[in-house]
């Protein structure tokens, strides 16, 4: 297969520019509310168990954590958004690490929109994905779980995912199942 994940190695975590790492390789960020599969994302791409932590209840962390992939690349995993129980400063401190990153990270390549193909999209991922609309950032729509659905469901969130994210690419994904594997290593360019 082609853009096979040879090597992943977890590189920093930090909150801000001065932290990320200090070269030029292409960037990755996955977005996504908590708990919608973003670190189990991240071990099924690289088939490893725990190289990014998963968790059944979220996070307080609020660092991007760098995965080093291949030695070319780096996947971006972030906190998740939508956390009810999180504060309102460690809400107003996540919107400013991504806006600072959004904006301010040449390296960043492509914004990877997790949202979960049963409930999806919420009204926090709608208003991520209004958001996102305003940079000038390439976006692809990642819809995670998707074991979960029958078919009846399948062909609802089909319709939904359609309407809303029109002509933006959604690529289906399971964790699970082991489905998607190919259609996401096909968005990581390993040429600087
Ligand atoms: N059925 C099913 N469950 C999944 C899948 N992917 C992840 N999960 C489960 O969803 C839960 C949350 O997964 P995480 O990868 O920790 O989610 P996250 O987006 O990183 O969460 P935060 O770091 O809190 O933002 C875990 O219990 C996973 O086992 C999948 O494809 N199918
Ligand atoms: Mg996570």
């Amino acid at each position: 297969m082609n853009n096979m994940i040879k090597t992943a190695e977890y590189i920093i975590s930090g909150t801000g520019l001065a932290h990320f790492p200090q070269d030029n390789k292409s960037e990755y960020l996955l977005l996504g509310r908590s708990n919608v599969g973003k670190s189990s994302l991240i071990n099924y791409l690289t088939n490893r168990k725990n190289l990014a932590r998963t968790s059944q209840n979220p996070g307080k962390t609020i660092t991007l954590n760098f995965y080093l992939i291949n030695d070319t690349y780096y996947l971006v995993d972030a906190p998740g958004y939508g956390y009810a129980n999180r504060g309102k400063t460690t809400i107003a401190t996540f919107e400013a690490m991504i806006e600072t990153y959004l904006l301010g990270r040449p390296n960043l390549k492509k914004v990877l929109l997790l949202v979960d193909y049963k409930v999806g999209p919420t009204e926090d991922d709608r208003l991520m994905y209004e958001y996102l609309t305003h940079f000038d950032h390439e976006i692809v729509v990642v819809a995670t779980k998707i074991d979960k659905l029958n078919q009846k469901e399948t062909a609802s969130a089909k319709k939904r995912f359609k309407e809303y994210f029109k002509q933006t690419k959604v690529i289906l994904t399971s964790v699970n199942k082991k489905i998607g594997l190919e259609n996401m290593l096909e968005q990581f360019e390993e040429n600087v």
